[in-house]
């Protein structure tokens, strides 16, 4: 669905848009049966590693899936998908026709358990020379109030960077005490699976634990304008970084702009994910249902 100057407009406002029925049902299946096939083989897995974050209650006989890693680095299928102009066409209109992608991942929240995620703004993680850096999120089940939707804070992409800081260390967690924000404006991302939201890098947001009995799974990708350069360096090297240009042209010029910018260092005590990145943050503002095993 193409997004119009309307769209355009109301995303600049409020930091983030809904573009609606963006995979077709063939992709859909693919995608479910995809992940189906990766989340059984991690009976066996044990422990944390390149494509698997797993639940703090995870066994290796009863495994219990939090995340899949960049899934674009590991399966040909996300590679293929996150090229497809029906998710690159929202995108373009926002930032421009050269597109970088700077990170990819599913998120699965199991039924009933699956984790929260605590307030942060993704920019924290990975400021560059311009903000031109958007999270989109595809819905890959439906998404309501019941079953830890994505809650955004409309309009904080126009404001500070928080403090996402614990102990004198990164823990990709909003410092809740000196942020002083009201929650309760945040906003549910609602809709059907195969729709998408795109929200600014700098927008807050966070997600309660799944109390429903659905599964809910969300496809996420970062994608940047390819003149905004992180700021950390490249983390793969200049092939790898030239590579992920998912559309039009990358280029060695950065363009600045006067963005705010704090840090993510030193690095995050726990690595790996922002599950455990968070873990070192004393206040928690969700509920954390899923650390006893059943
Ligand atoms: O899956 C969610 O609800 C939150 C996603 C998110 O913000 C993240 O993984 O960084």
């Amino acid at each position: 669905m193409a997004l119009q100057a309307a769209d355009r407009d109301f995303f600049f406002e409020h930091g983030y848009i809904h573009v609606g029925e963006v995979l077709t049902a063939e992709w859909l299946g693919a995608i479910r049966a995809k992940i189906d096939a990766i989340v059984s083989k991690a009976r066996g897995v044990s422990d944390h590693d390149a494509v698997y974050d797993l639940e703090a209650s995870h066994r290796a006989e009863a495994p219990r899936v939090r995340r899949i890693k960049t899934p674009h680095l590991h399966f040909p299928l996300f590679e293929k998908l996150v090229r497809d102009p029906a998710l690159t066409d929202p995108v373009a209109v926002l930032i421009g026709e050269d597109i970088r992608l700077y990170g990819g991942k599913i998120n699965i929240k199991a039924a009933n358990f699956g984790a929260p995620v605590e307030w942060h703004q993704d920019w924290a993680f990975y400021p560059h020379t311009n903000d031109d850096v958007l999270t989109i999120g595809i819905f890959l089940d439906d998404m309501d109030a019941n079953n830890g939707p994505l809650c955004v804070m409309p309009g904080s992409h126009k404001g500070p960077i928080y403090d996402h800081h614990a102990e004198g260390a990164f823990c990709g967690a909003l410092d809740l005490e000196t942020a002083e924000l009201d929650f309760s404006q945040a906003v549910p991302m609602e809709g059907k699976a195969g729709d998408m939201v795109i929200f600014h890098s700098r927008c807050i947001h966070g997600s309660t634990a799944n109390l429903s009995n659905r599964q809910r799974r969300l496809l996420i990708w970062e994608m940047t304008a390819t003149d905004a350069w992180p700021l950390a360096g490249l983390r793969d090297g200049y092939e790898e970084f030239q590579h992920w240009v998912i559309r039009g042209q990358g280029g060695l010029v950065p363009r600045l702009e006067d963005v705010p910018v704090r840090m993510p260092y030193p690095l995050a005590v726990h690595g790996g994910s922002i599950y455990e990145n968070q873990r070192a943050t004393n206040r928690q503002y969700f509920e954390h249902l899923g650390d006893a095993a059943e």
